[in-house]
Formats: structure tokens, C-alpha cells, sequence
């Protein structure tokens, strides 16, 4: 068996947004990896550029013309040296020149073409043996804020965390039940509704916060009982999305509403109460480390969860170390550009206590790598919706993972929260 990298191919193709992203094969001398890049629709302004200028086009002739030749003759087994090799041919400290998209597609095709010259699946090949443990599926069943149009919630994503389930299957089983069971209410609640989708399958119905509150608390509460285990429930604010900086307050449009920090900070300790909320990502802005804190410290039994505030990024990460800033961590390798960069960052976290919360991104394709990386690096949470295409190939890849390992997999343990 020999790991040698052969040639490297790379092409455009589409994500559930019909945007062009970058798909790219590693082969080698014995194995074949294949990987897709997704796309975020709210970034952190920390995040790599995902292309050079010209897009797609001009990042499929960086493959060719700069990377390809560097890379092949190389052992794929080497994942750090090969995604030092990206940095090198880069040149930028946030993949300017390639296009952080380029690395992470190029990135994940030669972890999976490294595993595949082994006759091992990813997750055994990057976590061994005792990677053993599935994750809790955190399912987006609202939608607001930027992944909605219209009347919609300003929150971005109201979310259920079956962290009583057993098994990943009966976890991604009530995920399932409860976003049926929200998609009836609202036919009853919003008489506009049409059954609209947002690009993480999520509703999009013309309702606003407190309604999608109660609507989802009351699903995850009742799907909870009728399966016998405990469904939490949590939200991503995306606050960095209803920050003003000119008026140093987040606005809530379709509420009509306007708080500032500390109104903010009183907001969500009350939802907190109110809804026994399990999970908040992103509560304030990206560069508001210190509210995050005063969030980390006064709620209790819930995971405050850094996604635009961190980036995947150690460094943003550190500084959020430093000051207590949350407790838990969003992990999307495209917003670092390396599997080898993410995994630093997932260490520095579970280190550090931080929970880490495996992501897809709103704009993604049917590429299934995270459920390797999450059971791989021993993450307790994937964030990957509940239904749509793109979702379902993640969470259905996890199903195929519970099933290989059969009475090996184990659940995390979250039921404290
Ligand atoms: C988020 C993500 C994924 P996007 O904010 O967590 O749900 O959205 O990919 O658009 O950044
Ligand atoms: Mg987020």
C-alpha cells in the first residue's frame, strides 16, 4: 500500500445555493479522496478568503499551475506537510493568493485519499482506534436573520440538541420529529405559510422571535416525552448580523426593537431562564469578547458557543481563553483553510474545557467529511441540520459510522445540560 500523491484534479461544481465552489480528487498510489468546499452566507470577518480574485476560475488555474506540481510525489499520509506546503505556495496569512476554499478542498481530499490508500475510513484513519464516540446532532429547524427573507425571525437559527438520546440514530430521530412537528404548527400559526425552506432546510415562516420561542420549545419538549429522553433546545443569535456600530446596538427588525450590551446580556439571561435554553452561539458581536464573558459566567448549565468570534482560529481562541469568553467553540475548517489548523484549534479548545461543535455551513454540498472529523477529533456536538440534501449527507454518514462500529459507539455525554 503506498500513500504517494499521483496527480491532483480539480473542478468547478455547485452548492444548494447554486453557487460554484471547488471540488478536488487526490490520487495516489493505492487511494482515491474526494472533497467539496461549502460556503457561509454569515461570515466571521476573520475567516480566509475562500477564492483569489477571478473565483472559482482562477483558483482551478492556481491548482494546476502552482499546487498540483508542488504536491504530487508527496506522501499523503503527512497531512501537516501537505497543508504546510499550501501555506507555502500561498505566501498570506489568510490563503489571499489560492483561495482558503482551494486549501480546504485539497485539504480534505488528501486526508480521505490518505485513508483510502490504507483501506480505512477517515474517521479511523485520522482518530484510530478509540474514535468510538458520536456526536449530538444540534438540527436548525427556524430560520432568521441573514438565512431568511421576509417576516422572518431576526434570530438566525433556532436549534434542537437531542443530548438525551442513546444513539446518534434516535438523536437524529427526534431532530427529525421535532422539525416535522414545528413545520405543523406554523401551517396552523402563520396562514401565509408555504411550507418555505431556507438553504439549511430550516422553515422560514412570517413569525417573530417569541413565536419561534415557544414553537420550538414546545416541539422539543413534547417530541422529548413521546421518546422518552430529554431534547434541549438552543439558538444561534449570529449577532455579529444584527450589530450596528454606528448606533452600538443590535437591532431587531422584525421585532422592532433595539438593545444595546447590557440590554442584550439581560435579553438572553431571561430567554435562558424562560426557555431553559441549552446552547447560545454567537450572543454578541465578533469583536465583543468581554459581554461573552459576562454571558459565560451568569448562565447556567448552557454552553455559550463562539462561532464568527473564534473562526476556527487559535488565536481569536486564545484570546477567548484568556478572558472566559465562552465554553464552547464552532469548528468549520473552511473558515481556517487546513484540517491540520482546524485540529490545532479543536486541541487548544478541548484543552482548554471547551465543548467543540463540528459545522456545516449554510451553503454546502453533499460532501460528508465533518461526521469523520467529529468522531475523529472527538467532537460532542455536529451542527448539521435536520433535512435538505446537504445535511442529510452528513447525518446519514454518522448512521453509516454508529452502524460499523455497533456496540464499540458510544454517545457523549451532555446530559448534564
Ligand atoms: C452559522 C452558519 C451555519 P453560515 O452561522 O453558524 O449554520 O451559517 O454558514 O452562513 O456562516
Ligand atoms: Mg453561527
Amino acid at each position: 500500500m503506498s500513500s504517494i500523491i499521483e496527480d491532483l484534479i480539480a473542478r468547478k461544481i455547485f452548492n444548494n445555493r447554486g453557487e460554484e465552489t471547488i471540488e478536488v480528487d487526490v490520487i495516489t498510489t493505492s487511494g482515491f479522496g474526494r472533497a467539496s468546499a461549502p460556503a457561509g452566507k454569515s461570515r466571521g470577518k476573520a475567516e480566509v478568503l475562500y477564492y483569489p480574485q477571478g473565483g472559482v476560475d482562477q483558483a482551478l488555474k492556481k491548482i494546476d499551475d502552482l499546487i498540483a506540481p508542488e504536491l504530487t510525489g508527496l506522501n499523503s499520509d503527512f497531512q501537516e506537510e501537505i497543508d504546510n506546503t499550501l501555506h507555502e505556495i500561498d505566501g498570506t496569512t489568510n490563503f489571499n493568493i489560492i483561495g482558503g476554499n482551494t486549501a480546504f478542498a485539497i485539504s480534505l481530499a488528501n486526508a480521505e485519499a490518505a485513508a483510502n490508500s490504507h483501506g480505512l475510513l477517515l474517521f479511523q484513519f485520522l482518530g484510530g482506534s478509540t474514535a468510538n464516540t458520536l456526536p449530538y446532532p444540534l438540527g436548525n429547524t427556524i430560520s432568521g436573520g441573514k438565512h431568511a427573507r421576509g417576516k422572518a425571525p431576526d434570530i438566525q437559527e433556532y436549534l434542537a440538541l437531542p443530548n438525551g438520546a442513546e444513539t446518534f440514530l434516535e438523536a437524529a430521530t427526534a431532530n427529525a420529529q421535532i422539525h416535522k412537528k414545528i413545520g405543523n404548527t406554523l401551517r396552523k400559526k402563520d396562514k401565509l405559510f408555504s411550507g418555505g425552506k431556507s438553504s439549511e432546510g430550516a422553515w422560514i415562516a412570517n413569525i417573530g422571535d417569541i413565536d419561534a420561542f415557544e414553537v420550538t420549545s414546545k416541539a422539543c419538549e413534547e417530541v422529548g416525552n413521546e421518546l422518552d429522553f430529554e431534547c434541549g433546545f438552543g439558538i444561534d443569535v449570529a449577532a455579529s448580523s444584527l450589530w450596528n456600530e454606528k448606533e452600538k446596538k443590535y437591532i431587531y427588525e422584525s421585532e422592532g426593537k433595539k438593545r444595546d450590551a447590557t440590554e442584550q446580556l439581560e435579553f438572553l439571561l431571561d430567554l435562558i431562564e424562560q426557555y431553559h435554553l441549552t446552547y447560545i452561539e454567537d450572543p454578541f458581536h465578533e469583536e465583543n469578547f468581554e459581554s461573552f464573558a459576562e454571558l459565560t459566567k451568569k448562565a447556567k448549565n448552557c454552553l455559550i458557543c463562539g462561532d464568527d468570534l473564534f473562526t476556527t482560529n487559535s488565536e481569536r481562541l486564545n484570546h477567548g481563553i484568556a478572558l472566559n469568553a465562552a465554553n464552547a467553540i464552532i469548528i468549520k475548517v473552511n473558515q481556517i483553510g487546513t484540517l491540520t489548523d482546524a485540529s490545532k484549534t479543536i486541541e487548544n479548545a478541548q484543552r482548554h474545557g471547551y465543548t467543540t461543535v463540528m459545522s456545516h455551513r449554510s451553503g454546502d454540498t453533499c460532501d460528508w467529511h465533518i461526521a469523520h472529523l467529529a468522531v475523529a477529533f472527538k467532537c460532542p456536538i455536529i451542527k448539521t441540520g435536520v433535512v435538505e440534501g446537504a445535511r442529510i449527507a452528513k447525518i446519514n454518514e454518522l448512521v453509516r459510522i454508529e452502524h460499523f462500529l455497533g456496540n464499540k459507539a458510544k454517545m457523549t455525554d451532555l446530559k448534564t445540560l
